[in-house]
């Protein structure tokens, strides 16, 4: 189409805000339709492909699964790769990598002191304990520091999304004892793929993708004074490993899984069959201004 009459139309349309109006929603807004026009114009796309889009759009926003589609299309790992940007440029680098949150945390996990066990419907999986500790930016223990955990099931399910498991399956807050430390019991967790059918589905399908998440553990670590660290740890050995559909998994978060069988070990744990430990100390960066907000606004869920 002719590019000043496209231009006029983007004009005319961006004339009719106001002062009244949110400075930045506007420039953000202006911004995104002058780049689908853009889109529309060079892609030639048909009215039928953009009433379709829009059909999909409204689809996926009704089925809750615009919280996996942005981590599926890569915007999650971007905003994290724009942090670390954001924390080296103000000389505040180094620590536990962060990666992405994903969509599936729920506010409001029971509370305990220095342990705590996850796995509270009977299911199947191994016995997996982590442990270790919180520790400031000076490398001094952080007592009092609050580490949020959650995962999957043997299914790859999370409690609250999947009906079939209790309420804060798989999911605690457990504050760092004296020196700092932590330590759960729990089963390892198995590799999450998307609502087959679903909107997500359907989108990768198109894309010749797949929607696998390699297993994982999620963890918020927030102690006053300190930066609020986002993160995961994988398990070591996932076919999918480093094949993540949400692109989130970094070097520095698989740490190595020992197997442990001696009888005398398993009887120590109060396990009866084989299990597996997962040492994991969590580095945090000193709170200052000047630093992008570390305490992302994000709608969650509360069991
Ligand atoms: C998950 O478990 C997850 O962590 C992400 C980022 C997306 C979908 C499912
Ligand atoms: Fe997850």
């Amino acid at each position: 189409m002719n590019k000043q009459a496209m231009a006029a139309l983007l004009d005319k349309i961006e004339s009719t805000e106001t002062a009244s109006g949110n400075p930045r929603v506007q420039a953000v807004v202006n911004r995104i339709v002058r780049d689908l026009f853009v889109t529309i114009e060079e892609m030639d796309v048909q009215p039928d492909e953009f009433w379709s889009a829009v059909g999909y759009l409204t689809e996926a926003g009704r089925n809750g699964e615009w919280g996996l589609i942005a981590a599926g299309l890569g915007f999650e790992h971007f905003l994290d790769l724009r942090m670390d940007e954001a924390e080296a440029r103000a000389g505040a680098g180094g620590g536990t990598p962060r990666t992405i949150e994903g969509p599936l945390y729920v506010a409001g996990a029971p509370e305990s002191l220095g342990s705590a066990r996850l796995d509270q419907d009977e299911q199947p999986g191994e016995v997996l304990f982590m442990q270790g500790q919180v520790r400031g930016a000076d490398g001094t223990p952080v007592p009092g520091a609050l580490v949020e955990v959650w995962h999957a099931n043997h299914l790859g399910g999370y409690s609250f999304f999947d009906p079939s498991q209790s309420p804060y399956n798989l999911r605690r807050t457990i504050r760092t004892d004296a020196e700092g430390r932590y330590r759960f019991r729990s089963k390892v967790p198995v590799g999450y793929s998307v609502p087959p059918g679903g909107s997500t589905d359907k989108l990768l399908k198109l894309l010749g993708r797949h929607g696998t998440r390699p297993a994982h553990i999620h963890f918020f670590v927030t102690a006053p004074g300190h930066r609020k660290l986002t993160t995961q740890i994988n398990i070591d050995g996932d076919p999918y490993l480093w094949d993540d559909f949400a692109f989130a998994t970094r070097e520095g978060l698989v740490p190595p899984m020992r197997r442990i069988d001696d009888p005398a070990s398993l009887r120590a744990r109060e396990v009866a069959a084989p299990c597996y430990e997962i040492d994991f100390d969590f580095d945090l960066l000193a709170a200052r201004d000047g630093l992008p907000a570390d305490r992302i606004l994000r709608a969650h869920f509360e069991a």
